[in-house]
């Protein structure tokens, strides 16, 4: 399902149950992205875009997810292609260390709030691509992260994740909150839709028998 289409070089390796790792070189972007599902947490992230890396952390911490992400991209045009890019190779890696979804629970979803900020996110490991996203972004920047890209790097993510994903922003004011609310929920949602459901241990969760 992740063909690599010309002129990107994508390398997957499977390190194991619930681990993967995904190397993606594009004339873009460098991108080396290593995932454990089963984590506690602990986050290495160098995209060279200091807000970019804070919201990252939030989805290693809030997801439970050990992440090492690394990217070197064409930050002197600007940040379009390091996010959407990062959000690409966290998809593909998080497909690949979700195996065939046997016993996952594969709906989740969480309302965070941070202050005067609150959002939503679903999320369905379908195995089919789709965004939903509302985020009324009351600043175009934040810190050195156009908050534009958070589309991007969500549609990146869903698309080689195969997932459905939900996301609003219900209340916020300040755009740094808006955006953090934004991960934390999705944080918590991928952690939920990602856990090991033990009354259907090996089960995939669907009536088609596949995902
Ligand atoms: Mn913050």
């Amino acid at each position: 399902m992740n063909t690599p289409t010309a002129p990107e070089a994508v390398t997957s390796i499977a390190t194991g149950a619930r681990t993967a790792e995904v190397e993606r070189n594009t004339a873009e972007t460098r991108i080396k992205v290593r995932v454990n599902l089963d984590g506690t947490g602990k986050a290495q992230l160098s995209t060279g875009i200091g807000f970019f890396d804070h919201m990252l952390d939030q989805i290693a911490r809030h997801g439970l997810i050990d992440l090492f992400i690394d990217c070197k991209g064409d930050l002197h045009i600007d940040g379009h292609h390091t996010v959407e890019d990062v959000g690409i190779t966290l998809g593909q890696a998080v497909a690949k260390a979700v195996g065939d979804k046997k016993g996952i629970r594969r709906y989740g979803h969480a309302y965070v709030p941070l202050d005067e900020a609150l959002s939503r996110v679903v999320i369905d490991f379908s195995g089919r691509p789709g965004l939903v996203m509302d985020v009324p972004f009351t600043s175009g920047m934040i810190g050195t992260f156009d908050s534009q890209l958070t589309y991007e790097f969500f549609q990146g993510f869903v698309n080689h994740a195969f997932v459905t994903l939900h996301i609003d922003n219900l209340k916020g004011v300040n755009a740094h909150h808006q955006c953090e609310t934004v991960f934390k929920a999705f944080a918590r949602a991928l952690r939920a839709a990602l856990e090991l459901d033990p009354r259907s241990a090996g089960v995939i969760p669907s009536t088609k028998g596949s995902l």
